[in-house]
């Protein structure tokens, strides 16, 4: 069995710690891939808080780019050395997946969050040493890339160029994806529409520069915090609104001629920001939902203002990607300057885990990428 350098969580709420693990051979349409950076998300720090549901002890870790260490017999579509960027998983059969719809696979949760294991049930990491004979879960979103090696499936990862920046390459899998399918695919403003983008943590900021894609002509970024305010501006929103100065609902109604934005995407998770971008929205408008707060959490609306209005509210996951055609593209996209994903990460090396996830955790960094090889 390959050995690996991972992070596992012991119990909710610990701290990341590396141990050796044991990861499985790979099936017949698996992938072993030698991870060389992953990018630490809010969902992994919601899981590891007991947030977000998922069994422990684990190997979380749900973004990620490496180089193809070995297949399984029937895979066809990478091979040893080929450089992929890990997805989430899903199961390839059902009519979503059989619609191109993946992210909305029947088997989604299972596949990504609380199994733990396949879908089979058998386990895709083992303990080594001292915790060899102790469970340890894996397979998180299809993949558990806190490691050296990450098992997938091989629908699950997308061959990409060689030589691009891994720091670059990790987040395109998850946070990047999210934000920049939120706006392309989604919510796609139209000519003279304003999007406005709640929070601006690193979908947020994903959103707003895939915003300047777009024929919106007025991009509003609400956040509490002034340094990513400034960022976002220089990705791409024409205006800031800080809502520890000024009312955010005003402030958007105000730049908006009292009409409201017409697009709207709620990235914090907070049940009161959500209510704010959906009061702010004009007539007919739309709120893309990518926050996460806790399993459980409510959110409370104008019911009279809905059927005057007509908003619409709309969950979206993964940015409603099909990850072998999008993150292509965003690749393609950031080579040519007019997504400069650059701009977010902050590289950490791997060891340095903990420091890296309380750097997010308070803000002081956007994306943390970890540097595994
Ligand atoms: C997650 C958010 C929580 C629900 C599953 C998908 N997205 C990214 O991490
Ligand atoms: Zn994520």
């Amino acid at each position: 069995m390959p050995r690996a350098t991972a992070a596992v969580v012991r119990a909710r709420g610990h701290d990341f710690g590396l141990e050796e693990i044991d990861v499985d051979e790979p099936r017949a349409h698996e992938v072993l891939v030698r991870v060389r950076a992953a990018g630490i998300c809010h969902t992994d720090l919601s899981v590891r808080a007991g947030h977000t549901p998922f069994p422990v002890p684990a190997v979380l870790g749900h973004e990620g780019t490496g180089t193809v260490e070995a297949v399984g017999g029937a895979v066809t579509s990478v091979a040893p050395g080929d450089t992929v960027v890990l997805s989430f998983a899903s199961c390839g059969d059902c009519p979503a997946c059989l619609t191109g719809r993946p992210v909305r696979c029947a088997h989604w949760p299972a596949l990504n969050l609380f199994g733990g294991s396949r879908l089979d049930g058998s386990p895709t990491v083992r303990g080594a040493g001292r915790h060899a004979r102790a469970a340890l879960h894996g397979h998180f979103f299809g993949q558990s890339s806190f490691a050296t090696l990450a098992l997938t499936a091989e629908r699950d990862v997308v061959p990409v160029p060689a030589g691009l920046p891994p720091q670059v390459l990790a987040p395109l899998g998850c946070g990047v994806q999210t934000g920049v399918g939120a706006v392309l695919n989604v919510l796609r403003p139209e000519a003279g529409h304003t999007l406005a983008v709640y929070g601006t943590g690193s979908v947020g900021l994903a959103a707003v520069m895939a915003a300047r894609l777009t024929p919106a002509t007025r991009v509003i970024a609400v956040d509490p915090d002034p340094k990513r305010l400034a960022l976002a501006r220089r990705l791409g929103a024409t205006d800031a609104v800080n809502p520890r100065e000024d009312d955010a609902l005003d402030a958007v109604r105000e730049l908006t001629g009292g009409r409201g934005a017409e697009r709207a995407l709620e990235t914090s998770g907070a049940p009161r920001v959500l209510r704010q971008a959906v009061d702010g929205l004009a007539v007919s408008g739309v709120c893309g939902v990518v926050g996460a707060p806790p399993a459980g959490t409510e959110a409370a609306f104008d019911v009279p203002s809905m059927l005057d209005r007509g908003p619409r509210v709309v969950g979206v996951n993964q940015g409603e990607a099909v990850p072998r055609v999008f993150v292509p593209a965003l690749v393609e996209l950031y080579r040519a300057g007019r997504l400069p994903f650059d701009e977010i990460v902050s590289v950490f090396p791997f060891a340095r885990i903990e420091e890296a996830a309380g750097a997010a955790a308070r803000g002081d960094v956007v994306k943390p990428v970890l540097m595994l090889a």
